[in-house]
């Protein structure tokens, strides 16, 4: 297991504390998911705020920090020999907590003992086992669960401004994921299955004893947005989106993604688009600064969208007017962006307006920005995707075509010439500078050229 320094793990509880004031802080690790029994179980993924405040990578773990008392305490069981047995020797308990500042470590049936319901914090439970615990732990319903907002804002407040040796770990986490992405160019070709190309992206992944942090998406059917299904045969001629990426050793993500034509080279239709998706992205990450909306650069990527979208003839009319209508959402339905971290949608567990608006900051609730996870304004230390696309979803077409909807401005029946097209996407990983940005890790193909060329190595 690795960790950060003992002081790394204190400075961030420390500020934690100095934040909230008084009170007691419980913070709930996971525990091993069963897959179809109790002892066959998922990969064990920890929770990222124990993983951020007490660093420990081990399943079963509570944590208490109680501010009044100035008491820090993790409660687990030690290994015994029973265990011992069938995982091998492990280091104690003990010896862990003490590598993250930690002087005190207690059986989990010492907790109900020690916490005061009454000055008791904790985020909220997002695994049904955490909350059936924490609701017998408190002897109320699960449903009747109080999260602390106080604890919500202050964690976020912390983990959304990444230290540099944070963007160390995920400079390595996109390292890994641009090498998968790589590997994924080189291998596509027509008539090969999209799981033998999940195959090798997998394969290249595990080298660097890495994890996902989401499923691979990886589809010729792009326009599905989430799609993990990767059963269909490639043809030349179709493109397949790879939206894949890593976590690294101390479980810090990353997020890419590129579009890849079958036949090694794009036709000059669907060059229109990826070039069009391309500036979106160019565009959006140059523009990027501390102090800027990143709603405001969603917005101005869907401006690039319709332009171009107009110039090849698929819509027409004021600009502004389809931008204020939200006409950009039939062909990019997502937000531009998120931000990244311990979590591939960080904190989201913690509530995405919480993570992603700014107080007051009202969410829309039109086709696309509705769809916005992070939406306020950038700071220096955050990390975010920036991930434009433009998709032709034929359902959502025919639907918007029968139910009249901007049928002043969509050209509908040139669409149609584009129903078997599928989608583009192309994102990277960007922080947020005092002077700028910096998109992370070594550049990856990008242009239509460069992912062409390096198919065809
Ligand atoms: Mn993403």
């Amino acid at each position: 297991m690795k960790l950060f320094s003992t002081e790394t793990y204190k400075n961030r509880r420390n500020q934690l504390k100095k934040t909230l004031g008084n009170g007691q802080i419980l913070f709930l690790g996971n525990n091993e998911a069963p897959m179809n029994y109790t002892d066959n179980t998922y990969r064990f993924r920890q929770d990222s705020s124990f993983l951020y405040f007490f660093g420990i990578n081990l399943p079963g773990l509570s944590a208490l920090i109680d501010i009044d008392k100035d008491e820090e305490t993790i409660f687990g069981h030690e290994y015994t020999i029973e265990d011992i047995i069938w995982i091998g020797s492990q280091k104690t308990l003990r010896s862990l907590a003490e590598a993250v500042g930690i002087n005190s470590t207690k059986s989990p049936s010492e907790l109900k003992n020690a916490i005061n319901v009454n000055a008791l914090k904790y985020l909220p439970p997002y695994r049904f086992e955490n909350k059936l615990f924490l609701a017998e732990l408190l002897n109320i319903s699960p449903s009747s669960l109080n999260p602390s907002i106080d604890l919500i804002k202050a964690v976020i407040a912390q983990r959304e401004l990444k230290s540099e040796e944070e963007i160390e770990q995920m400079t390595i986490a996109v390292n890994i994921t641009r090498e998968m992405h790589i590997s994924a160019m080189k291998a596509v070709k027509p008539n090969m299955m999209e799981y033998e190309v999940v195959a090798k992206i997998m394969e290249t992944m595990h080298s660097h004893h890495a994890e996902l942090s989401y499923p691979v998406i990886f589809s010729v059917n792009g326009q599905t947005l989430h799609n993990h299904y990767h059963g269909n045969k490639m043809l030349a001629g179709q493109i397949a989106i790879n939206d894949s990426g890593c976590e690294n050793d101390m479980m810090y993500a990353g997020d890419i993604t590129r579009t890849i034509p079958v036949s090694g080279k794009f036709t000059s239709k669907q060059k229109e688009i990826y070039d069009t998706v391309l500036e979106m992205e160019v565009d959006s990450i140059s523009s990027l600064k501390a102090g800027l909306a990143y709603r405001d650069v969603h917005i101005s990527a869907n401006r690039i969208l319709l332009n171009n979208l107009k110039s090849i003839g698929l819509v027409n009319g004021d600009i502004e007017e389809m931008l204020n209508q939200g006409v950009g959402g039939l062909f990019m339905p997502h937000g531009l962006g998120h931000q990244i971290g311990l979590d591939v949608h960080d904190m989201e567990d913690l509530g995405e307006n919480y993570v992603g608006y700014a107080e007051g900051q009202e969410r829309s609730t039109k086709l696309g920005l509705k769809s916005l996870r992070m939406a306020k304004k950038l700071e220096a230390g955050h990390v975010i995707t920036v991930e434009p696309g433009c998709y032709f979803i034929p359902e959502l077409i025919q639907k918007y075509k029968s139910e009249g909807i901007f049928t002043e401005f969509v050209n509908y029946s040139k669409l149609e010439e584009y129903y078997d097209f599928g989608g583009i996407r192309i994102e990277d990983n960007v922080l947020i500078t005092e002077n700028g940005y910096q998109i992370l890790g070594e550049s990856i193909p990008k242009t239509a050229e460069e992912v062409e060329e390096v198919m065809n190595l």
